[in-house]
């Protein structure tokens, strides 16, 4: 039987977060090795363990995965989160990419200049409230079933979890005019693996801070 998917990456969110929900809402245990150090990074290179130089990498079924997005999508396919035909995947991939656009927004917050958080905090508020939630609450709303895509759990309903958590982070309130949006957070919430995910002491990976940042930057040379 093959191990435990293995995953590389700093000790914080970035672009490993997201890999790490799906891993851990399809039920699936992992391990992780930290990258803490610039060396620790270069270890990597020199082994040939990254295709293009760069992290997320994991290791799973005997593959050295790299680029978050195909990391992503093997996930969602191996385990049946990735809908039942092509249409119902090119929705998921619709529903996820937006997401990913808005969490995006959000992961470089930290990285903006002192004198533009703000104003990028409000951009960040507006485009979710304005452009990407709505889309979600109607499509919640058209078709009245519990999840985005064929009526069952799916990788568009974990990427808009972790996005919803991530903008209520910057804003508490900011599902306050998506009730739909609300009743799917407390379901999606309640699906055994996610609620598991959830609590304290799992592999969820806190808001970044000023050390995380400092050190994200040495490594990564920012
Ligand atoms: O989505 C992906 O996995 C790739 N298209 C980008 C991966 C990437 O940018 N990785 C960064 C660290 S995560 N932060 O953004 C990285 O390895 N940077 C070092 C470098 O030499 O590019």
């Amino acid at each position: 039987m093959a191990g435990k998917p293995k995953l590389h990456y700093t000790k914080g969110r970035g672009k490993m977060e997201s890999i790490r929900w799906l891993l851990a809402a399809a039920g699936v245990e992992f391990e992780e090795e930290f990258i803490e150090t610039k060396e620790d990074l270069e270890k990597l290179r020199k082994d040939g363990s990254l295709l293009f130089q760069q992290v997320p990498l994991v290791e799973m079924d005997g593959m050295k995965m790299v680029q978050t997005r195909a990391i992503l999508s093997y996930i969602a396919g191996k385990y049946n989160l990735y809908g039942k035909d092509l249409k119902e995947r090119a929705w998921i991939d619709m529903y996820v990419e937006g997401t990913t656009d808005l969490m995006g927004m959000i992961m470089y917050l930290p990285f903006q200049p002192a004198d533009s958080k703000e104003k990028h905090l409000a951009l960040i508020i507006e485009r979710a409230t304005t452009r990407y939630f709505p889309v979600y609450e109607k499509a919640l709303k058209d078709h009245g079933q519990d999840y985005l895509v064929g009526n069952k759990l799916s990788w568009a309903d974990i990427h808009l979890l972790e996005a919803i958590l991530m903008a209520e982070e910057c804003k508490p309130d900011i599902l306050a005019a998506f009730p739909l949006l609300q009743a799917f957070k407390g379901r999606t919430s309640n699906v055994p693996t996610i609620k598991k995910f959830l609590q304290p002491g799992s592999q969820r990976k806190p808001r970044p801070d000023e050390n995380y940042m400092a050190t994200v930057r040495k490594i990564f040379n920012i």
